[in-house]
């Protein structure tokens, strides 16, 4: 099956965009509930609208190619994305070096809208294409001692200004737990509305983690190792008081020197009034994965 959509579009915008998934969501039949257990975040929902492309592609935090905000936008047309190859190694059967359409050949592209939240308090709606994570796990065949996935981001010196800055330590690093990566909200992200990733998103395949801080979501993936010990991730290297490894998006649990209680939707315009923020960023059907755990002291 095709398209798994996880909310409900209730505006007839204008943008062409927007009419566009409208009608796309028409034709796969599923308006109202996703199909596989996502009515949780499709019930918290609500009248979710979907930045535009302009907006998801204008506005970035993708630190190889600059700090500000823009600076993707402008910088990142320089990454190299084809051919492309993960590394896959590790605990699993079958490790080795994928060329990036064998890795994820046969294996189904979904539709999925979802909230995005940053840790720095602004969010946004993002109609993402791509593979459940869980698919390309089970492809290469996850050993029974495997208890996290570790990714890594493509290194080009020569073409990311960020990494000549050394703005962060490099190459930017990311991990999940398995039962977090085995989750069906979960995917490596190929397309934003049905258009290959811009590379300031991300291109050509990066994670997307719904319930999580963004920077979790790490970017033009280059490798995937399975491990039995928690992997360093880049932010908590950076800040471990500020950036934990979970960084499950919570309102109650504040960053040392901001609130995390309300976001700014980005696009709302300038007097837009603040959104509250939901635990797990309106994804509830995730707490399971959580209980026992106190959610205050693993941030
Ligand atoms: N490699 C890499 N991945 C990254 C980042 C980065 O700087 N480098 N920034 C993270 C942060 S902080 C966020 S909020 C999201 C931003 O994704 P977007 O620009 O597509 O909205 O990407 C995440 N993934
Ligand atoms: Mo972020």
């Amino acid at each position: 099956m095709a398209y798994r959509w996880t909310n409900t579009l209730t505006k007839a915008d204008v943008t062409p965009k927007s009419a566009y998934l409208n009608r796309r969501q028409i034709l796969a039949g599923t308006i109202g509930l996703g199909a596989i257990g996502l009515a949780g975040g499709a019930a918290a929902q609500g009248n979710l609208e979907p930045n535009t492309l302009e907006e998801i592609t204008s506005y970035n935090n993708y630190y190889e190619f600059g700090t500000g905000k823009n600076d993707p936008a402008q910088n990142a047309h320089r990454l190299v994305t084809s051919p492309w190859s993960i590394k896959v190694d590790g605990m699993v059967d079958n490790p080795g070096d994928y060329a990036l359409d064998d890795l994820l050949a046969g294996l189904s592209v979904e539709d999925r809208l979802y909230r995005f939240r940053c840790v720095e308090a602004w969010s946004m709606v993002v109609p993402w294409n791509g593979i459940e994570l869980a698919d390309i796990l089970d492809r290469v065949g996850v050993q029974s001692r495997a208890k996290y996935v570790a990714f890594e981001t493509v290194v080009q010196p020569e073409n990311m200004i960020g990494v000549q800055r050394r703005v962060l330590d490099f190459p930017y690093v990311e991990g999940l737990r398995l039962d977090e990566a085995m989750h069906p909200l979960t995917i490596m992200a190929t397309g934003i509305y049905d258009e290959p990733l811009y590379n300031q998103s991300g291109a050509p395949i990066r994670l997307v983690v719904p319930w999580k801080y963004g920077f979790k979501s790490i970017k033009s993936i280059v490798r995937i190792t399975l491990t039995d010990r928690e992997p360093p991730t880049s932010w908590n290297k950076a800040n471990a008081r500020e950036y934990g490894f979970y960084s499950n998006v919570n309102p109650n649990v504040d960053h040392p020197r901001w609130s995390q209680a309300t976001e700014r939707r980005i696009g709302g315009g300038l007097f837009a009034p603040r959104q509250d923020t939901l635990m797990f960023n309106g994804y509830p059907e995730v707490a399971p994965l959580y209980a026992g755990q106190d959610l205050s002291v693993d941030i």
